[in-house]
């Protein structure tokens, strides 16, 4: 239904006051995102008021109350899992301070809580991932030991990530996924469990990991347990940010989808129109891609993140 502000008339862009409520610093897609979107408001002569959460729910809960008592004109954030969000969106609306999600989804029914979300398709992500797995392995015979690597626990990008991945090998009975555990997002979880997957399972085929700094702390595990990434245990991620694509020029990583934190002009114009009294897109989906190796080599050098 899209969601219309500004209704005392347009403000001066120097008079506006957005708060954003960021997730966290937890991977290399996390600090380009939070770059990009200051960069975006700086250039755009917008204030921004910014909080890291410290992928903590209560801490954005707590900034997104903090931004409604500070008379915020509009508040702007990524919401750390889906759920929990009724509460502090509805004292928002009750302020009459319009929100915009960014890049993450939150799981509330009622869609007059947000004017509009901005970001990627997280399903078709995983239905990326899981197409590569399904024509890599099109004509094994025996079964393919896949281990998964998820996101933060109830974060919109970890459940569609897995949806989307689980779907699409479905195709073929031989894959499947033997463990799954959650390394928050971060380089460090990721190892973590890699390290505890590779003792507990001796045949690891394949890691999905659902993004690059995950799939990065599982090349440090499987090169300590002395075998070789990319080769004997193949490695597909989500983001391409410049590590995930440097490891994927290497041949440490065998494939990525692309997720672009690149959001903070789009977020910039959302609230251009809204304050001159214009209507937006309820839902605005990222542009992306995917990328090979000969891909990663080709796209490195113009990477800006
Ligand atoms: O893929 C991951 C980050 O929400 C799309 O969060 C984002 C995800 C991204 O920590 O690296």
């Amino acid at each position: 239904d899209g969601g219309t502000g500004a209704a005392e008339g347009p403000k001066a862009l120097d008079e506006l006051v957005v708060g954003f409520a960021q997730v966290g610093a937890e991977s290399g897609w996390r600090t380009a995102n939070t770059k990009d979107i200051q960069a975006s408001f700086e250039e755009a002569g917008i204030e921004l008021k910014f909080s890291d959460a410290q992928q903590k729910q209560e801490n954005q809960i707590k900034a997104i109350r903090s931004y409604i008592q500070q008379g915020v004109d509009y508040i702007a954030f990524s919401p750390v899992v889906e759920t929990g969000w009724d509460a502090v969106l509805n004292e928002a609306k009750a302020a009459g301070i319009p929100v915009v999600l960014t890049d993450r989804a939150v799981d509330s029914k009622d869609e007059s809580l947000y004017v509009s979300f901005l970001g990627s398709d997280f399903i078709e992500e995983g239905k990326k991932a899981g197409q590569w797995v399904l024509d890599e392995y099109a004509d094994v015979t025996e079964p393919v030991n896949i281990v998964q690597l998820e996101g933060t626990t109830g974060a919109a990008p970890a459940i569609d990530r897995a949806e989307g991945f689980a779907d699409v090998i479905a195709e073929n009975p031989n894959l499947e996924v033997i463990e799954s555990q959650t390394g928050d997002f971060t380089r460090a979880g990721g190892k973590q469990v890699m390290e505890a997957m590779l003792k507990s399972n001796p045949d690891i085929d394949l890691v999905y990991a659902h993004n690059d700094d995950m799939g990065l702390g599982a090349i440090e595990a499987i090169e300590a347990a002395g075998l070789v990434p990319g080769q004997d245990i193949k490695i597909v991620t989500v983001d391409a940010v410049k590590d995930g694509m440097q490891a994927l020029a290497d041949g440490k990583i065998n494939f990525i989808v692309e997720c672009s934190p690149l959001l903070g002009a789009q977020l910039v114009d959302i609230i251009k129109t809204l304050n001159d009294g214009g209507t937006v897109e309820p839902r605005i989906i990222t542009e992306e891609t995917t990328f090979t190796q000969e891909q990663a080599i080709e796209a490195l050098p113009d990477r800006q993140y």
